[in-house]
């Protein structure tokens, strides 16, 4: 399966339709520490939202109501594989992205056969206090093959989402070094023209790499 290059991360609903206009197809909701009356009603907009905008919505953490409200993908960390319901998740047809920060959460993440595997971060961040430090862009190419390495023959390894203070000026070097696509919170948000940027971002993500010539 095939993921959109460019992979925005947001905390408001309000953010899906205006980078959708930008040209983003495959947005992450993540609402930390907010009540559940709260998340409810935003995870009900944001699907209501990302239908109407063409939008792939991935709702982060909240995988209960994720199913309750209809939508399609969830992303999970390791700390939230243990309590989610993936049986009911996989019912339901709901596809499962899981963050990885070393070769054991890989080999967890494989464990659960993920529709995309997120490394990070890949440069410092100022968005969570990880207990990882900067993999480099390096280590993405490392992990495309470790995962390769881990399934059995045949199987088509599950895209790879590069994460972690990447920016228009580092994208294009996370995709030609493996990455499928590129997660990024703070250089959309927080830029000072976030449509102009994030249309920047979808130019230069889906710029493909030059075929090499045989
Ligand atoms: N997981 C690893 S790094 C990160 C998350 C949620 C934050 C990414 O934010 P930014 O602003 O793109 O560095
Ligand atoms: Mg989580």
């Amino acid at each position: 399966m095939m993921i959109d290059p460019l992979y925005p991360i947001i905390d408001h609903p309000d953010w899906i339709g205006r980078l959708g206009r930008a040209g983003t197809r495959l947005i992450q909701l993540r609402m930390k520490d907010r009540p559940e009356a709260e998340l409810r009603v935003a995870i009900r907009a944001a699907v209501a939202m990302a239908k109407q905008a063409g939008v792939t919505l991935v709702i982060n953490d909240h995988w209960q109501l994720a199913l309750d409200e209809d939508a399609r993908w969830v992303h999970l960390g390791q700390e939230d594989l243990d309590g989610a319901d993936l049986a009911a998740l996989r019912a339901r047809g709901i596809r499962l992205g899981v963050s990885t920060h070393d070769g054991q959460e890989l080999a967890r993440a494989l464990s659960v056969q993920p529709d995309y595997i997120a490394l990070g971060p890949i440069f410092p961040t100022t968005v969570k206090a990880l207990r990882f430090a900067p993999q480099g862009v390096a280590r993405i190419g490392e992990w495309k093959a470790a995962i390769a390495a881990a399934l059995p023959e045949g199987q088509r390894p599950p895209p790879l989402v590069a994460i972690g203070g990447i920016t228009l000026e580092t994208a294009r070097a996370c995709l030609d070094a493996g990455a499928d696509s590129i997660a990024i919170i703070s250089d959309i948000v927080k830029a000072r023209d976030p449509d102009a940027r994030c249309r920047a971002l979808v130019a230069v993500t889906r710029r493909r790499a030059p075929a090499a010539t045989a």
